[in-house]
């Protein structure tokens, strides 16, 4: 802040002084100018390409640490906004400072996530193209079960990645598949844990709350909708965030807004898409983590008449799904989040009934979780707390002998034949998990499809640009990873390829548009890990998916046993994918079971007949006629992954990548370790790499002349002339050589950042004589 403001006030300073009048302002500006003088060096710079040594991770890391300590958690490298979580208020996002960013050119003010949106809603009010706002964060450490870091597993696993990564750069890359088998010697390679809570979450509710303050002063419409949006926000976290061990407030599926604004630049409306929800975490979560907040919110903040009316308890000890543990988190509390999430819900215009149906869906999850049931012969079994079941029944408003028969009955229609068997304890188990979870997950889209209608524009008439914000769950991997990390690290996958085909194009248009050589750079590719889970017939997805064609035939072991021929590695009961993020092993048990995801059909016909209104709804009667096979899980992930890498490649891309300063939540602590891991696999290197492959530093002519005019008699302290011919006239006079610099069309290009430093300290000095002179005068008169 301190030395950008110095330089604008410097800036200034030369404007006022080539007017030869000084004001009571100048003195000051003196002051902060010495100081911006020694800020250099200690805060790091602004913009990685500006890094002397660009190609040295620990050069990175060191910026970024300088920055850190002077709490500035914002470095672009180019357009890309790299960002640290500082866990701790900062006290740079108030309105003073949405105004100081508003209508700023991006590179005139310190990095800051309020210039990337200001940047965006720029280019989508002048120039009417679609914008959208990538928000990613790779999460994970390496950690040896104790928690220490296991440097043999850390030397191992750079090894294996630096021979993929040579492997991967020859032509083809398919010379051995990126797929293989977990032995047991590499075993060690699965003690990696995944973390979380590098700040993207943040990071998206800070782009909202800035398109809510900047027009905050217009009509009762545009706050009516700004309104709704931001209270969207408290409502799907409650139902779509959980606390893990690694974040308090982890988001469990991914969220893509986009926000919808008319030729003024005021909001008009808003469209959410979420994927894929991680809903086993309503029945089972990993030790010291908790279910979605809503569980705990409700028990916690009901009044006693309404816990009474859905017969809970308030002790969330007394249910299954949230005893495992406390849901206590820092600067939070579950009542007052209540009442918060329950006003977010008025806002947005849930009625009252609607409320009342969403809480006793919750509160039914509750009462399943409690049912237990008793064995009677080995193959079918009974209820053994009816009590439960009543109560269950009671909320949804089914009757209760319906409940029980459906969680211990499986009734199978095959052409003509309706044939209906008992379920063994084992069974209704699993029946009854797959039911709290088919209700949560369908309630969760409910309430999405829900918030559109809410926030759908009515003036449809007018031409719209949009907005795009996304915000999904980072890479994850864990001891074991199941079929969820599957499709999460797919998803990153696929978002780390937009980012590398989006970054590296851009940069080539570019140079195209300012007519300036583009020198091929040399990059890591993802996309055969993109093609291997996507491919048609032999891909991973299409693999399962045949298998789960062949019921009764195939098990998980046969989808293996395929993928293993289609992908040439080892029979085993693991696979491993070398994502760009590090190796992943998944275990393939109940891969098939939850790509298929299969629902009892007397488990949909008992909440077909519910007088829940929401239930009615997200268990239509015609599902039950439907015979067509739905599609499975993996299938419909693509498609619907598919449709946002379309939606994303039709707008133009800025790009936050988060970073997480250390493992424990603690503010003022950067671990290098745990950083330099995040910027490696982010890929930021290579992305500055791309950036720096010809210029360091590129400035449009008008503000690049306006802040170096004062180095050359030619241009200052008049030059009325065009900028372009302005700049090429002080390039000259400051001594730069033909290959040091090249003028484009609109910018002003230069190869080193030692030249742009020297200019720059030329800047400083010249702006110090100008002081010492002005102040001689002021005090003079
Ligand atoms: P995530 O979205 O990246 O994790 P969050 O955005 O939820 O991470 O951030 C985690 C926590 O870090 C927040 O709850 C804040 O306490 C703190 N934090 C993050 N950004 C800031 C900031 N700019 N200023 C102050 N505190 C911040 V995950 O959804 O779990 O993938 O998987
Ligand atoms: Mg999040």
């Amino acid at each position: 802040m301190q030395r950008r403001a110095a330089s604008l006030a410097a800036d200034r300073l030369s404007d006022a002084a080539g007017r030869s009048s000084a004001d009571s302002g100048t003195v000051q500006w003196a002051a902060t100018m010495e100081r911006a003088l020694h800020a250099r060096d200690q805060i790091g710079v602004e913009d990685f390409v500006l890094l002397e040594d660009y190609r040295s991770q620990e050069a990175f890391v060191d910026n970024l640490r300088k920055r850190f300590n002077a709490d500035l958690i914002y470095t672009y490298i180019g357009p890309v906004l790299v960002s640290v979580n500082p866990y701790k208020e900062l006290g740079i996002y108030g309105e003073n400072h949405v105004k100081e960013y508003k209508g700023e050119a991006y590179y005139e003010l310190p990095p800051h996530i309020y210039a990337v949106i200001n940047g965006a809603l720029t280019s989508l009010v002048e120039e009417t193209r679609d914008q959208c706002i990538l928000i990613s964060g790779e999460e994970h450490e390496l950690r040896a079960p104790a928690g220490r870091i296991c440097s043999s597993t850390r030397a191992e696993l750079v090894a294996i990645r630096g021979a993929l990564e040579m492997l991967l750069r020859l032509e083809g890359g398919l010379a051995e598949s990126p797929v293989i088998v977990c032995a047991d010697s590499q075993a060690a390679l699965a003690t990696l844990a995944s973390e979380s809570g590098s700040g993207k979450t943040e990071a998206s509710k800070k782009i909202l709350q800035y398109i809510g303050e900047v027009c905050s002063r217009t009509g009762a419409e545009v706050r009516s909708v700004r309104d709704r949006l931001i209270q969207s926000n408290p409502v799907l976290e409650a139902f779509g965030n959980a606390r893990t061990v690694r974040n308090d407030n982890s988001s469990r599926f991914g969220k893509y807004m986009d926000v919808e604004f008319n030729f003024m630049g005021e909001p008009t409306g808003g469209h959410i898409r979420n994927y894929l929800l991680e809903k086993s975490r309503v029945v089972s979560q990993a030790p010291g983590e908790c279910n979605f907040h809503v569980f705990h919110l409700l028990l916690a903040g009901a009044s006693d008449e309404l816990l009474k009316e859905l017969c809970l308890e308030r002790d969330p000890k007394a249910f299954n799904y949230t005893k495992q543990s406390g849901h206590e988190r820092d600067g939070m509390n579950d009542a007052d989040q209540y009442h918060t999430v329950v006003n977010s819900m008025d806002i947005v215009g849930f009625g009252s009934g609607e409320q009342r149906d969403v809480q006793a869906i919750v509160a039914a999850i509750l009462h399943l979780g409690n049912v237990h049931f008793q064995d009677v012969d080995g193959v079918s079994c009974s209820v053994d707390n009816a009590e439960t079941t009543q109560r269950l029944a009671k909320v949804l408003g089914i009757p209760a002998d319906s409940m029980q028969r459906a969680l211990t009955h499986r009734t199978i229609e095959a052409q003509a034949d309706v044939v209906t068997t008992t379920l063994g304890v084992e069974q209704s188990v699993y029946a009854r998990d797959a039911l709290s979870k088919a209700v949560y997950d369908r309630l969760f889209t409910w309430l999405v499809r829900r918030l559109n209608m809410s926030l759908a524009s009515h003036d449809q008439g007018t031409r719209h640009s949009l907005l795009g914000i996304l915000d999904i769950y980072g890479f994850e991997v864990f001891k074991s990873n199941s079929f969820e990390q599957f499709c999460i690290n797919y998803c990153n996958e696929k978002l780390q390829q937009v980012f590398i085909e989006l970054t590296l194009k851009s940069e080539q248009e570019e140079y195209l548009a300012e007519g300036i050589a583009w020198v091929p750079v040399e990059y890591f590719n993802n996309k055969i890990i993109c093609d291997m889970i996507e491919m048609k017939h032999t891909g991973i997805v299409s693999l399962l998916d045949e298998e789960c064609l062949r019921p009764g035939e195939a098990n998980d072991m046969t989808f293996l046993n395929k993928m293993t021929q289609a992908l040439r590695s080892h029979a085993h009961f693991e696979f491993r994918l070398k994502h760009y993020a590090g190796d992943v092993t998944y275990n393939v048990k109940t891969f098939m079971d939850k790509n298929n995801d299969l629902l009892y059909r007397d488990l949909k016909d008992a909440m077909a007949k519910s007088s829940n209104k929401i239930v009615q709804d997200i268990f239509p009667a015609s599902e039950l006629q439907g015979k067509k096979m739905p599609e499975t899980v993996s299938t419909q992930f693509k498609k619907s992954l598919d449709q946002l890498m379309t939606i994303l490649m039709s707008k133009e891309p800025s790009y936050v990548r988060c970073i997480k300063p250390n493992d424990v939540k603690q503010s003022h602590k950067l671990d290098t370790e745990v950083v330099s891991h995040q910027v490696k696999y982010l890929g930021l290197m290579e992305n500055l790499r791309v950036r720096r492959a010809g210029f360091a530093f590129r400035r449009p002519f008008e503000p690049f002349l306006r802040r170096y005019k004062s180095l050359c008699p030619d241009t200052w302290p008049r030059y009325d002339g065009p900028a372009r011919a302005g700049v090429h006239t002080l390039m000259k006079h400051l001594g730069f050589g033909d290959d040091d610099y090249s003028m484009g069309k609109t910018k002003v290009f230069i190869r080193l950042p030692k030249t742009i430093f020297e200019v720059e300290d030329r800047f400083q000095a010249r702006k110090h004589e100008l002081v010492t002179l002005i102040t001689k005068i002021w005090r003079g008169r």
